[in-house]
Formats: C-alpha cells, structure tokens, sequence
C-alpha cells in the first residue's frame, strides 16, 4: 500500500504525547503525520522523529488526505470531528468513551477480538483503559476455562484524568512537602472535572472515577461492565466493578476475582497467562515477586501476578493485573489497532 498519512487528535495531552511516540516506533508505513490540538495549541511546535512540527487546530478540513486519525480529545471532540473524519475518507481509531457502546462500531483489543475490525463502518472504538488490562489477562483464562463471573476493584493512576489531573497531584504532593494545612491545598479536577466537589488526591484514594450513574455506579464502573460484555462477546458474563482513584502517577493496578465454569490449579493458570499474547506473568510469592505499576510505566505488556484459588470457592481465582494505562490503556492500544488493520489489509 501507499504511505499512510495520519493525524492525531489532542496531540498535546497526556494520551497523545505517548501516541506520538507508539507511532514514531510503529511498523506503519507513514506518510504525512499531523498534529491537531485546540487553538490554545496551534502554532507550538513538538518533536517526531527527530524533525520539527507544528501543531494545528483542529477543524473539519484537517482531515483531507488523511487515511488514520487517532482520537483523544474528549468525547464532545468525537462526537463533533470523527464523522468529519469518515465523510473525507479516513478510518477514525476512537479512544473516549463516546461510540464505544454504538453496535456498529467495533470495541477492540487486539489480542482478543481483531476479527470485530472487519465490521467497522470507518470508526472503531478504543475500551477504556482498565477494560483493556483486564480482557488481556482474562481471555486466555476464558478461553480454556470459560468465564462466568467477574468482580473487579482498581487501583487507578492519575494519568488516566490527563495533563491538568497529574499537575494538581504533582502540587499537593509538593504542598504536602512543605507543610502546608490541608484546607490550603488545591483541588479543582479530581476526582472527576465535570462534577460539583473535588476533593485532594494526594495521600488519599478515591472511590469515584468519571461521574455518578445507575445503581450508586461511577461511569467507569459501567464502561468496565459492559465494555467486557461487549468485547468477550458474551452478555451472560457476570460483571462488577469498583474503579478508585490512587495517588500514583502512571500504572493502573487491578484486583480480579473471577469465577470460572472448569476448575484449574494455580500452575495451570500461570501457564494460560504466561503463554498469553500481551501478558507478561509476574508471580512468585516465595521471591517477593508480582507486578507493581511503577514497573511497568513504559512498558506495552499488562502484567499478571498473585495468581491464588479463593479459599471457599472451588472455581474462584483471584490475580493482580496491572499495566501502564497511558499505553495499553490507550496509545499503544490504539496504534496497535491500526497496525493490525494494517496487517489484515483493512485500509483499501
Ligand atoms: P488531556 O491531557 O487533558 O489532553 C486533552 C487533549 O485534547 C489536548 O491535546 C487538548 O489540546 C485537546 N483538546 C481539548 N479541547 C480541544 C478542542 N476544543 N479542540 C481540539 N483539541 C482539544 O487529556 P488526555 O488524558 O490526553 O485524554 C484525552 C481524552 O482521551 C479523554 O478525554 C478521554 O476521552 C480519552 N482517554 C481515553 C483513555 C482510555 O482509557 N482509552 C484514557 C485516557 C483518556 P490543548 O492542549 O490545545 O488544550
Ligand atoms: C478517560 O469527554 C470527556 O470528558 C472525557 C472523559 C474521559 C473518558 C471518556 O469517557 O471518554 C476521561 C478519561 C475516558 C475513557 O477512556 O473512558
């Protein structure tokens, strides 16, 4: 195929920063690269690949010629430009929350599900960044041993609130350091931007991520319902979720338990992960070892560990999964998308 010529959408923010770098190492044959922000960022200039840029804003026309653009700017700047995107051609790779329900628009993780990429209608969705660690250390264990209940709690990264989130922990923490009283300490993102109250995060956890919906549920706690229905493709699976907010800079943390239909020991199921695409297993207790965010900051794997029968529950299985939110959580998941669409000829 010709060379692709690709934009990325809110290349400034947390997300696109490490876009920019998961496409500068990608296997995608590159064209033009453009990077679109708003017009509070037109004009800067950024590094790819050695070579300097300059940002534009974004607009309807920023798409022509464009054959992938890559979204993380809000799911309002989604609603708005990705169908601008599609009408002039491009095959839009979505990483808010705003189409990923949407029946015609599949919700991939490339080691799970590529073959939903063949329905796509010029959109495809990225999951949210806890669904996507979790379906990596999940689906080989479903595969072998089906999947009947999942109850999940996370232990999120600020990063995954973007630039303005990891700034207002980054000062709490230096308030903190010089002493200063809690009630002078700022708070006015987390924990979630578009909500009343915020409260600090530093030293602190916070059992609310997005906002409040259905059933004392947060948002994220229903993505992570229902994105693992959709993507496992099975709406029988039993799914609960507690997403918390922790003060940790990248690398969300997860404790799963889940409930399988066949009964394996804790060897077998090293074995599934440790021969799993995308996982990494991490787990022997007699050496202190199981995956820590900070260790996997940088890294495209999701890490597996503290594998454990529950004690009561002959099916039941309790893991540790963790992995750098920034890039299988969104970057690199997003790349790889492309670069698997890329491999299946799915760009014409
Ligand atoms: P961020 O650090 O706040 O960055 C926001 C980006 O959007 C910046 O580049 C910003 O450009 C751009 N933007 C804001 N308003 C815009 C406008 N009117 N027109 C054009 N660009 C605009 O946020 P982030 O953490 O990178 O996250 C961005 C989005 O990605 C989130 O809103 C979320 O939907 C999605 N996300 C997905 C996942 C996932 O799990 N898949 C994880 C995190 C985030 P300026 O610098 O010019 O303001
Ligand atoms: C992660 O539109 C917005 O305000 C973005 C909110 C947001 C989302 C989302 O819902 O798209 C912030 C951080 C996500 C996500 O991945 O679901």
């Amino acid at each position: 195929m010709r060379k692709m010529n690709v934009a990325i959408v809110g290349a400034t923010g947390a997300v696109g920063t490490q876009m920019i770098k998961m496409l500068e190492n990608s296997s995608l044959p590159l064209g033009t690269v453009k990077f679109l922000a708003s017009k509070r960022s037109a004009g800067k200039q950024l590094s790819f690949k050695g070579e300097t840029q300059t940002i534009e804003e974004l607009v309807p026309d920023s798409f022509d010629q464009i054959d992938l653009a890559l979204f993380s700017a809000g799911g309002g700047i989604s609603a708005k430009f990705a169908p601008e995107a599609v009408k002039r051609g491009a095959v839009v790779v979505d990483n808010t929350s705003h189409f990923r329900m949407d029946p015609t628009v599949p919700l991939v993780v490339p080691e799970v599900n590529p073959e939903a990429l063949r329905e796509h209608h010029g959109i495809i969705a990225n999951p949210n960044c806890s669904t996507i660690q979790m379906m990596v250390a999940l689906e080989p264990i479903r595969q072998a041993l089906g999947l009947k209940r999942v109850i999940v709690s996370t232990y999120q990264a600020v990063s995954g609130a973007g630039n303005l989130a990891i700034e207002e922990l980054a000062q709490q923490t230096r308030d903190f350091a010089a002493e200063k009283p809690l009630d002078e300490w700022e708070a006015s993102i987390l924990p979630a931007s578009g909500d009343k109250k915020h409260y600090p995060l530093a030293f602190n956890a916070l059992p609310q991520i997005d906002v409040f919906a259905e059933g004392g549920y947060t948002n994220e706690e229903w993505k992570m319902i229902n994105e693992t229905k959709k993507i496992m493709g099975d709406d029988t699976i039993r799914v609960s979720a507690t997403c918390v907010r922790i003060p940790v800079m990248s690398g969300h943390s997860e404790s799963v338990y889940i409930e399988t239909e066949k009964t394996a020991t804790v060897a077998e199921i090293q074995e599934l992960i440790a021969n799993a695409p995308g996982a990494v297993l991490e787990d022997d207790p007699s050496q202190q070892i199981y995956p820590q965010a900070l260790n996997s900051v940088g890294k495209k794997e999701t890490f597996v560990g503290r594998i454990r029968k529950d004690p009561d529950e002959e099916t039941g299985v309790h893991l540790w999964v963790v992995s750098d939110n920034l890039l299988k959580g969104a970057a690199w998941n997003s790349v790889q998308i492309a670069e698997t669409m890329y491999e299946m000829n799915l760009f014409e």
